[in-house]
């Protein structure tokens, strides 16, 4: 099982700002009120594409911004909507809040959508605030932040078959020459220290995963070496190439081949009992003809089916290709993981409103009112007006007053800052 993990960052797009405007007209010093609203900021949004299956596009895009609301304008035109973000994720993403750690969703159907980052309400304009006692209202409101949340985006991936073999037997080059993988590829023992997986793309454009395990070596299954990690990978694995070196440097490959079948054999049941194909690799080198006969004559005796190739003239690879993408379609689809049931989180009624105390002043809470303070003008005296009527209403004072407060106290609001009178 390979998890591909990201942290990203979804920022919405900001609401417009409301205008604040009166009608013109020929011999009317003064028309009514006509300021139009701001528009929506843009959502983000993630949506299941079929057509993926890795995190990768997220390591160079960590910051996932939708656009910006448009501000009103006269004669009450409303701004233009921030333009949505739709970005497309591979099938079995699970969407983490990263902060709380909530599951937000397990994306698995193609087309589902999940909003992730919800963009600000435009603000209104002051066409809206007429009143029959204001008619004249010089002012509007800002437009709401668009929401940003960092998720934590997680995809458990599968490797259809997994490179199984000695340590320099060639499945890093091997991965490389069959996927767009980039694993680490050196002459000397042990240089891949985690596993790689790659997708191999047959010509009729149908596809499976490929995962290169880190050398294993005798005793890997009592956890010699990294053994004991990286067999744990290899027993989600649906079919397992075994790799050979067939020109070693030292030693016979029949006797390498012998020592990895022990290792896998000895660590689990479940491995011994997992189809398991021979490939002799390297066949461009010296002296690997006679190596691959032997092995073949040793795949024969073991019923196992056999490959010979060449990573570096590409000798045997389309075939190699074929037949695995052949035999996976035989096999049973693996078990799906299922996610954690969701933590489903309460959210309060928008209008309830609560006290906090925070540091040496009070923090007034809820979803309708934070909005109110986030969307008002400070610099406007009608607007601040405006909003301290509202607070009447919502009998702002008296939940302070419960909770303690008293005059000449600090009292916060969104990102405002009062003392109480
Ligand atoms: N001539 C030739 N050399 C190859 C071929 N495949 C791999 N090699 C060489 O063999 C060496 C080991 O290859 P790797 O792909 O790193 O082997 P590995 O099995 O991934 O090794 P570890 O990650 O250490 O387990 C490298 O020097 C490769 O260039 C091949 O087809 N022909
Ligand atoms: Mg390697």
């Amino acid at each position: 099982m390979f998890i591909d993990v990201v942290t990203v960052i979804a920022r919405a797009g900001d609401g417009g700002r409301g205008a604040v405007s009166f009608r013109r007209e020929k011999y009317v010093p003064r028309g009514g009120p006509d300021g139009g609203d701001g528009g929506r900021g843009g959502h983000v949004y993630l949506e299941v594409d079929p057509s993926l299956n890795t995190l990768a596009s997220f390591r160079r895009r960590r910051h996932l911004m939708a656009g910006r609301g448009g501000h009103g304008q006269g004669s009450r035109k409303k701004g233009a909507d921030g333009e949505d973000l739709v970005v497309p994720v591979p099938p079995g993403t699970w969407v983490w809040d990263a902060d709380t750690g909530e599951l937000l969703a397990d994306l698995k159907e193609p087309g589902q959508r999940l909003l992730v980052a919800r963009g600000g309400r435009g603000g209104r304009g002051n066409a809206r605030f007429v009143t029959s006692t204001r008619r004249a209202p010089r002012f509007a409101e800002l437009g709401e932040p668009g929401e940003e949340r960092r998720l934590r985006l997680e995809l458990k991936l599968l490797a259809d078959v997994g490179l199984v073999g000695l340590p320099n037997a060639g499945k890093s080059t091997l991965l490389r020459a069959m996927t767009a993988a980039r694993p680490e590829v050196a002459s000397y023992p042990f240089t891949t220290l985690s596993p790689h997986l790659g997708v191999v793309e047959r010509e009729d454009g149908r596809r499976y995963t490929m995962a290169d395990i880190p050398g294993l070596i005798e005793g890997a299954h009592q956890g010699k070496g990294l053994g004991h990690q990286f067999l744990r990978h290899v027993e989600r694995c649906r079919i397992l190439l075994h790799l050979v070196d067939a020109a070693p440097l030292e030693g016979d490959p029949v006797d390498h081949f012998v020592t990895i079948e022990k290792e896998l054999e000895l660590y689990s049941a479940k491995l011994a009992e997992k189809p398991r194909w021979l490939v002799a690799t390297k066949m461009d080198l010296p002296g690997a003809r006679e190596g691959a006969t032997k092995l073949e004559a040793k795949a024969r005796e073991r019923g196992m089916p056999f490959f010979a190739v060449s990573a570096e003239t590409g000798e045997g690879l389309p075939a190699l290709r074929d037949a695995l993408g052949d035999a996976l379609e035989q096999l049973p689809a693996p078990a799906e993981e299922e996610a954690p049931p969701a933590v489903i989180r309460l959210r309060p009624d928008p209008r309830i409103i609560w006290v906090e105390r925070e540091g040496d002043a009070w923090r007034v809470r809820g979803e309708w009112i934070e909005r109110a303070a986030v969307m008002t003008d400070l610099e406007n005296p009608e607007a601040v007006a405006y909003l301290q009527r509202r607070l009447e209403r919502r009998k702002v004072e008296q939940h302070l007053r419960r909770a303690g407060a008293r005059n000449g106290d600090k009292v916060r609001i969104g990102p405002w800052e009062f003392i109480l009178e």
